[in-house]
């Protein structure tokens, strides 16, 4: 069975879970201090990244390349679309969450709020808090913007780009940081994802000293 290194609130492994669960691949989850930097796992990624797979015996890293490695090798159901914009236009919000949002967002929230804890870092540092919770307007903003015009977010299909930004969000909603009722289209976007079979598990997470607010696991908020 494939192993997945991981933990929980990372957007980037809650990414690849949730490609592994859509196409369903079993895997076993294991949790993985990267932090701790156990020998073991650098030898799996010397980045001393998660996440971490291993599947078919190959054990890989980087999440996009993971994802689009599972695209080709378990292409049904499909999260890319076929023609060469409609993958470009997947590509780019793949890079816009993974990029922009985890720089101006998920590291100065999740990162400030729960990170610096587990890993005995001290305290969130309030500016950055402060500053993440007033960029994540304008992302919410810019789905809303692209989900005015199309059924998810890189087009009429669901593909990685949704999963990428249901990726974050679900992370920073596990600690109430995401303000739903900014915009009615993603709120339904986002009950829309988090329905699906693949979304269980994450849904499920729970961290020891962090509690989720009861509408995180809610189908209906
Ligand atoms: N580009 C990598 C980013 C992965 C990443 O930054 N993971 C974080 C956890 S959310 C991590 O392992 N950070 C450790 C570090 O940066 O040293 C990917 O997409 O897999």
């Amino acid at each position: 069975m494939a192993k997945l290194f991981h933990v929980p609130l990372s957007p980037f492994c809650r990414k690849v879970r949730l490609s592994l669960a859509e196409k369903r691949i079993e895997c076993e989850l294991i949790e993985e201090r990267y932090w701790e930097q156990d020998p073991d796992f650098l030898r799996r990624n010397p980045a001393a990244k998660v996440p971490v797979l291993r599947l078919d015996d190959r054990v890989m890293s980087e999440s996009a390349a993971i994802c689009e490695y599972l695209e080709e090798m378990y292409p049904e159901p499909s999260l890319m679309p076929k023609g060469a914009e409609e993958r470009y236009e997947v590509r780019r919000l793949v890079s816009w969450f993974d990029d922009k949002f985890h720089h101006e967002v998920t590291s100065k929230l999740l990162y400030e709020r729960v990170n610096k804890k587990v890993m005995g870092q001290g305290f969130p540092d309030s500016r950055n808090v402060k500053d993440g919770a007033k960029r994540i307007k304008y992302h919410l903003d810019y789905m809303a913007w692209l989900l005015d015009q199309r059924r998810w977010l890189a087009g009429d299909v669901m593909t990685l780009a949704d999963f990428a930004a249901a990726a974050h969000l679900s992370s920073l909603d596990y600690i109430s940081d995401v303000d739903w009722n900014r915009s009615e289209v993603v709120k339904d976007w986002y009950a829309k994802i988090k329905s699906r079979p693949a979304f269980r598990s994450i849904l499920a997470d729970q961290v020891p000293g962090f509690l989720p607010p009861p509408h995180y696991a809610d189908l209906d908020f």
